[in-house]
């Protein structure tokens, strides 16, 4: 039998984690799971009035309503026993001290330091990171700065008015959801594209209707050798030359890079002047306020992005210093491990009431799903519990026109963060009032649904009564905060990156690692030839993958 499977914290008082189902909480809570079976939430409310403004915590900017849980003050309780039992404090002050808790890849994760104030101090190997980071973020806003006034000219002297992102995963995502996030904030003479699969359809598309003269290219790739974005930027270098008549100097003006990557961004004809560096402590999916922000900055201006900044550093103060019970962060992340680790749901809503925030479900799907979704612990061994939720979701009002249904009515337990703002970004008659009145009825909704009673007293015939039931007792947390502003995103998008933070470390898995990307992509390399090869391949692959080959082979 395994006892300690990890320690962690600093090498002078190293703590040692016990697997989790040894956690005397977990074990705790798994009792308690069945002795609240029968509690419903209305029954919660009842029984204690103040409940729905008791179970909030308001910080950073962010008010949550936690109460229409299935979560009593002991559950709550246990849980914060088990994040103590977890080693959530010392494995906190790990990543902040820039311990390499990245253990598979033998890294620190410091995230933290992209958004850390001018004078602070957050070690990496004895070097503080902040001014390097401030060095950068410099360099990114006195070029924002040119593209923006049009002091910087393309080959053919006009100034820049398109700016196309290519990168893709970590270098992509954070890029598109905050310009659609803070497109209210753009400069709207400025068109913004990003390309990122590797169907040509994508890059096609992004740079219809564009003058080559007037298209700067933003080469977004952490390590500048991942297939897609490589395939994507010769392409685009490709399409950039062929409308400026061909002159390779052309692309110093037109091409920029972010990359860790310094000799393959010379390789590819970048000049490195015009690079923007980051560094392997950044993970490709918690870089979107690194350099791989710059489309972002070009868009919304240095300012705006440095405010952004601060939201995010603001909710990492709040999780680093906030006690457990008032830490928003930790309470969301802890009630996602009670839903999946002990009511068998297997997904989280996310359903911001907020259009701009359209892609940002799509962002939290690889932010959570590439961070937990692990199936051994760090010190290696298979875990035997859940792991990683699968995270999806819609803007309101939409999806209460389609999936909401079985939200509603069907037989899984979904539980759903609604995030809501007192002020809409563009006021327009009732609009708002309309869309925030949705956010609270639908959780009013869930929580409390119809009972056959009140579905009768409406007068309903008696068959059609079981249709219109609504069995309530299903879970949502609210997010409120004022206006989407762009302190407001970073605080949004560090919420949850410590959400993933504190379920990562409950289930004592790498939340930063992403080694189940590989295979695939190693096989792709070994499949393209075989695609290509103008005789035909000796395939040696299963019978389904020789037969789907020859197949296009044959059709392509
Ligand atoms: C994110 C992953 C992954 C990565 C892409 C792009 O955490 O590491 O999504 O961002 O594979 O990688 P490059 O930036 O190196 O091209």
């Amino acid at each position: 039998m395994i006892l300690f499977d990890f320690e962690i914290g600093s090498s002078v008082m190293p703590t040692i984690i016990a697997p989790l189902r040894q956690r005397p909480a977990w074990n705790a809570l798994a009792a308690h799971r069945k002795s609240i079976s029968g509690t419903t939430m209305k029954k919660l409310f009842a029984d204690d009035p103040a409940r729905g403004q008791r179970l909030t915590v308001e910080a950073a900017g962010v008010y949550l309503d936690y109460s229409k849980n299935r979560v009593t003050d002991e559950t709550i309780r246990l849980l914060l026993q088990l994040a103590g039992e977890s080693g959530l404090r010392e494995r906190i002050d790990a990543m902040f001290r820039g311990e390499k808790i990245n253990v598979s890849e033998n890294r620190s994760v410091l995230h933290v330091a992209l958004r850390a104030p001018k004078g602070a101090t957050i070690l990496h190997d004895g070097r503080n990171v902040v001014p390097d980071v401030h060095e950068v973020l410099d360099k990114m806003a006195a070029f924002a700065g040119r593209i923006r006034s049009g002091d910087w000219k393309g080959h053919t002297g006009k100034r820049i008015r398109n700016v196309v992102n290519v990168g893709i995963g970590g270098s992509d995502l954070g890029p598109v959801m905050a310009y659609e996030a803070l497109r209210f904030y753009t400069e709207r003479a400025m068109t913004f594209r990003f390309v990122s699969n590797v169907d040509g359809t994508d890059f096609a598309e992004a740079v219809h209707g564009l003058d080559a003269a007037e298209t700067l290219f933003i080469i977004s790739s952490k390590t500048f050798t991942t297939l897609e974005t490589m395939t994507n930027a010769h392409t685009a270098r490709a399409w950039s030359l062929a409308g400026l008549g061909g002159d390779a100097k052309a692309v110093a003006k037109h091409f920029v890079a972010v990359s860790t990557n310094a000799a393959k961004v010379s390789e590819f004809g970048i000049d490195t002047a015009n690079m923007f560096g980051f560094w392997d402590w950044v993970g490709g999916r918690y870089s979107m306020d690194s350099a791989i922000g710059l489309s972002t900055m070009i868009a919304v201006g240095p300012d705006r992005f440095r405010e952004m900044l601060a939201g995010f550093h603001e909710m990492d103060e709040h999780f680093r210093t906030a006690p457990f019970e008032r830490n928003l962060p930790v309470l969301m992340g802890l009630l996602s491990v009670w839903y999946n680790d002990f009511w068998d749901a297997q997904t989280v809503a996310v359903l911001p009431y907020e259009q701009y925030l359209k892609r940002f479900p799509a962002y939290l799907q690889q932010l959570t799903m590439e961070s937990n979704g692990k199936h051994v612990t760090l010190g290696g061994q298979r875990v035997d519990y859940d792991t990683g939720a699968i995270y999806w979701g819609e803007p309101g009002t939409n999806g209460q026109h389609s999936f909401y249904q079985l939200i509603h009515q069907g037989t899984r337990l979904i539980p759903c963060d609604f995030i809501g703002f007192a002020k809409t970004l563009n006021p327009l008659g009732a609009h708002h009032d309309i869309l925030m009145s949705n956010v609270f009825a639908q959780a009013e909704a869930l929580a409390f649904g119809k009972t056959p009673d009140e579905v009768k007293a409406e007068g309903t015939p008696d068959w059609l009564v079981p249709h219109r039931v609504f069995e309530g007792n299903r879970p949502s947390n609210v997010l409120l905060l004022d206006k989407l502003t762009p302190a407001a995103l970073g605080r949004l998008v560090s919420l949850y990156e410590m959400v993933v933070f504190t379920q990562g470390t409950v289930w004592s898995i790498d939340s930063f690692d992403q080694w189940g990307v590989e295979l695939g992509k190693v096989l792709a390399q070994r499949i393209i030839p075989e695609l290509s090869s103008a005789t035909e391949p000796a395939l040696a692959h299963d019978s389904s993958t020789n037969a789907l080959i020859r197949r296009y082979r044959q059709h392509r």
